[in-house]
């Protein structure tokens, strides 16, 4: 989320200035709940938490946007989920930051500059209260998942809603993924090989399985009914399973689909995206909110491609930071096909990797990009028999996890900062999103969303 008004300086300055008051006045508010009312985590831990969020206050308004405490937000609900502490508690710092902050700024601003110094507060952190009520909401409770109510560890463990399955070789040498082909029959045929393919570990709610080998994690899509189209309950969880890993300090993650499917992704989930009025992909949909913790996950993450990639899923995997596949992968990006006017943030990710005609190409079509096309245009890095897809992604995430740790981080964030930079005035984006509130208002983005229930072509008029 940009943060729109035009910040002078010297707020930077005044957060400087006003830091370890603040930091100060905040604790001591804390440290008086805790005589009321007794909190979990330890005067030291609760120190060390409010100096981070301050720092991320800091850093957001210094690069003018809330991304900086979206990743550690997750963070910390993974960390105080898995050493027990209540979501109450943590919201509670973010809180009390806030309301004394509020007061500080308050008094150090004048004028016109108070409100957007106060909103922009707001802003960060609510963007950050966001990001760690999703994690912990995601960790803490998935309906129907059998893992439910287990999941206070007492140490970083599995995300809830993902089953972990452990065996290294279910999930790296488990069988070639097959060539299954499309349409309605291989549909059923990949029911079956799903079921059959199963492990005993697995968990039948589960959409999402993990495993760690050695200092590399996989997560692996497996909602072979819905051929992995990814809603909140997908998104989600990925999401939790990547803070499980950046508190296990796994230092390569492989996104790959589960074996036997001939689709990787079927992009987000259609039937959850918002029938009109409503952004279909605004910041708080599940998908961006995967896509941001991918890009701001502090170590490689790896997509290994066996299948076709539709719509969402393709921004999915542009947003991974290196790409495998074999020759059964395709790329499409489909929007036109419902209507969907798609987000700013999400066409940035396409401009800075592929020429634009190309990019025309695609969303003015939806015509698939082959295996080999995607690696000319090098979507793909690494374009292997499928017999080698699991050696050579494997190979590649082992070299990188051996690789300097903090080296790597640093350099995906600079990476991620320089290419997602982007000055745009704040009313040449409010025309952007009116325009593409016309769109998603339209009939035809109601015809679009309807042709697909009805399994049928759209008839679009333009209206
Ligand atoms: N969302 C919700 N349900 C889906 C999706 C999806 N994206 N894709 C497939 N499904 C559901 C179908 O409705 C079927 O449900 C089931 O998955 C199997 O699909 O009728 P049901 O059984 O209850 P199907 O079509 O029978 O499977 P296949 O014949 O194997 O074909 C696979 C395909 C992936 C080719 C096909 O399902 C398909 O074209 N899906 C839509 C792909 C797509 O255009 N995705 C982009 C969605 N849009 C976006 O991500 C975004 C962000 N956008 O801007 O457009």
């Amino acid at each position: 989320m940009e943060i729109s008004a035009q910040l002078p300086a010297e707020i930077s300055a005044v957060l400087a200035d006003a830091r370890d008051r603040v930091v100060g006045e905040a604790l001591a508010t804390l440290n008086e709940r805790d005589q009321a009312g007794g909190l979990a985590s330890s005067p030291a831990e609760r120190r060390q938490d409010m100096e981070h969020l301050f720092e991320l206050i800091q850093r957001c308004v210094h690069e003018g946007h809330c991304e900086p405490i979206i990743g550690p937000s997750q963070q910390m609900a993974a960390d105080h989920f898995a050493a027990g502490i209540e979501i109450a508690e943590v919201q509670t710092a973010f809180t009390v930051l806030e309301d004394v902050l509020w007061r500080h700024l308050a008094d150090a601003v004048s004028g016109d500059q108070r409100l957007d110094t106060l909103r922009l507060v707001n802003v960060i952190l609510g963007a950050g209260r966001d990001a760690l009520a999703r994690t912990y909401v995601s960790l803490a409770s998935h309906p129907g998942d059998p893992l439910q109510g287990q999941l206070v560890p007492p140490g970083p463990g599995p995300a809830p809603g993902v089953t972990e399955t452990g065996g290294t070789s279910e999930t790296r040498t488990g069988g070639n993924a097959g060539n299954g082909g499309s349409g309605g029959s291989a549909r059923r045929a990949e029911d079956e090989r799903g079921a059959a393919g199963r492990g005993a570990a697995s968990d039948e709610h589960s959409v999402v399985h993990t495993a760690i080998h050695g200092q590399v994690g996989v997560i692996t899509l497996d909602d072979r009914h819905k051929r992995n189209a990814i809603g909140a309950r997908m998104a989600n969880s990925i999401v939790a399973a990547l803070g499980s890993m950046q508190a296990r300090k796994v230092r390569t993650v492989v996104i790959r689909a589960a074996a036997g499917m001939s689709v990787w992704s079927a992009g987000h989930d259609i039937d959850e995206l918002p029938r009109g009025r409503r952004d279909p992909l605004g910041y708080d949909d599940p998908l961006e909110g995967l896509l941001r913790a991918i890009r701001t996950f502090p170590a490689p993450v790896v997509a290994m491609v066996h299948g076709t990639v539709w719509g969402g899923a393709l921004d999915l995997v542009l947003s991974c930071d290196l790409v495998t596949a074999d020759e059964t992968a395709s790329f499409a990006i489909t929007p036109a096909n419902l209507g969907l006017p798609y987000n700013t943030t999400g066409l940035l990710h396409f401009v800075g990797r592929l020429p634009i005609n190309l990019i025309k190409e695609m969303f003015f079509t939806a015509a698939p990009l082959n295996a080999r096309e995607a690696k000319e245009l090098m979507v793909v890095n690494h374009l292997v028999p499928t017999a080698e897809l699991e050696a050579a992604t494997f190979g590649l995430a082992e070299t990188m996890a051996a690789k300097s740790p903090m080296a790597m981080a640093v350099i995906k964030e600079q990476l991620r900062v320089l290419t997602d930079y982007q000055p745009i005035a704040a009313q040449v984006y409010e025309r952007l999103q009116g325009l593409r509130r016309q769109a998603y208002d339209s009939s035809d983005y109601l015809e679009g969303l309807k042709a697909f229930t009805e399994k049928r072509k759209p008839v679009f008029r333009g209206t």
